[in-house]
């Protein structure tokens, strides 16, 4: 029996072969569960009604692969994408795993390896436009410090932007489609690392040569993890036409970067930005990068990616409910006043309206006085929510 939260393609939901393909290894213990193929991976997601698969290039090819195993690798994959009816809408690079990234990649202190991360992103690149992938990524996990002594900030911030100037233009010299999205986070695995939030991410986007072809891949955990607003963030980058992509899972605030299930710790924030995404009209794919507890068998692993879309959709008609709930939107028309002559007035600026605001009076004490009525609005979200409305 299928039910309206079942999700379908036509809800752009993807998974990357790294999320699904976890096995529960972590900085303290093995592996306990095998894992799965990309083949698999790829059977699997189309069953449950998923839109795509994403992967970094490694994930598919191992790095020392011949150019042969690469190929064959490539062809099965595709074949599996085919049958299943899959896309591959986002490619990225692994710069990371590898122990010549240690100290980062892009923003090396040694040009070797700035330039092997260059070559590995340009072929990581071609692989992922041979899938079809339109958007690509940058997640700078290694690309950071722990020790400041190194000296190395200015020159890492140019060096970072050299890097993607580069590949702005050998994407373009490619005749491919990307579009690419820069992914912020505030640590982990490096100490501190370069760009921890979407907003500073915006800032370095403007000032790269081809800023248009550049936004921002949010992640609810990387906010999280630093006690921010994941659903703030991402109304700065709706707000500056900077969501090229978003990473959804979820996280404890304050704790190591957990990237559990969508939805669930944070049920509130993540109703919030459900309702964010859905009332702003972004319709880029939805990308759980997240991954099933370390408890979890196979059967998990797929209750964990089924539960992932469910509460998106689940979420998504709760924020139908709280956009047509009529005491909700009679709470929100109270608390918001609109006053014509005044909203001419402050629009824009001219001298005279300057000179006509400075002689406005105020009635600053009955302001101040004023009940928002906030509480009100509140409880009813929370009774929508928790299911009594
Ligand atoms: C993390 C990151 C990564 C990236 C991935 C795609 O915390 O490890 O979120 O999962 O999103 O490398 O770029
Ligand atoms: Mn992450
Ligand atoms: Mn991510």
């Amino acid at each position: 029996m299928t039910s309206m939260y079942d999700p379908t393609p036509a809800d752009q939901f993807t998974f990357g072969l790294w999320t699904v393909g976890q096995t529960g290894r972590d900085p303290f213990g093995e592996a306990t569960r095998p894992g799965f193929s990309p083949v698999q991976i790829v059977q699997e997601l189309a069953k449950l009604g998923a839109y795509g698969v994403n992967l970094h290039d490694n994930d598919l090819v191992p790095i020392n692969a011949s150019a042969q195993e690469r190929d064959r690798i490539v062809s099965e994959f595709r074949q599996a994408l085919s049958d299943h009816g899959l896309a591959v809408p986002m490619a990225t690079t692994n710069l990371f795993s590898d122990p010549a990234f240690k100290d980062g990649a892009f923003t090396s202190a040694d040009a070797r390896v700035r330039a092997y991360a260059l070559q590995k992103t340009m072929l990581s690149m071609d692989l992922g436009a041979e899938l079809g992938a339109h958007t690509y990524v940058f997640w700078g996990g290694r690309e950071g410090t722990e020790v400041d002594a190194s000296s190395k900030l200015l020159d890492s911030l140019a060096w970072f932007r050299d890097s993607l100037n580069f590949l702005a233009d050998y994407s373009a010299s490619q005749g491919y489609s990307y579009r690419f999205a820069l992914e912020p986070k505030p640590n982990e695995p490096r100490g501190d690392i370069f760009f921890p939030t979407a907003g500073s991410m915006l800032g370095f986007i403007a000032t790269l040569e081809h800023s248009e072809r550049f936004g921002v891949n949010p992640e609810f955990a990387h906010d999280t993890m630093a006690g921010l607003n994941f659903t703030h963030a991402v109304a700065q980058v709706i707000d500056a036409g900077k969501l090229f992509h978003i990473d959804l899972n979820d996280q404890k605030m304050g704790r190591f970067d957990q990237d559990l299930r969508f939805g669930a710790e944070n049920y509130k924030t993540a109703f919030f930005l459900v309702k964010l995404l859905e009332d702003s009209g972004y319709t880029g794919p939805k990308h759980f990068d997240a991954h099933a507890l370390r408890t979890e068998d196979a059967a998990g692993v797929w209750a964990f990616a089924r539960g992932c879309m469910r509460t998106y959709l689940i979420l998504k008609e709760k924020a139908r409910q709280f956009n047509e709930d009529s005491e909700i939107q009679a709470a929100l028309a109270a608390y918001r006043i609109e006053d014509a002559a005044l909203s001419e007035l402050t629009h824009s600026f001219s001298a005279e309206k300057a000179q006509v605001l400075k002689a406005q009076t105020f009635d600053r004490a009955a302001l101040g006085a004023r009940g928002l009525g906030l509480e009100h609005l509140d409880q009813l979200t929370a009774e929508l929510l928790l299911g009594v409305r």
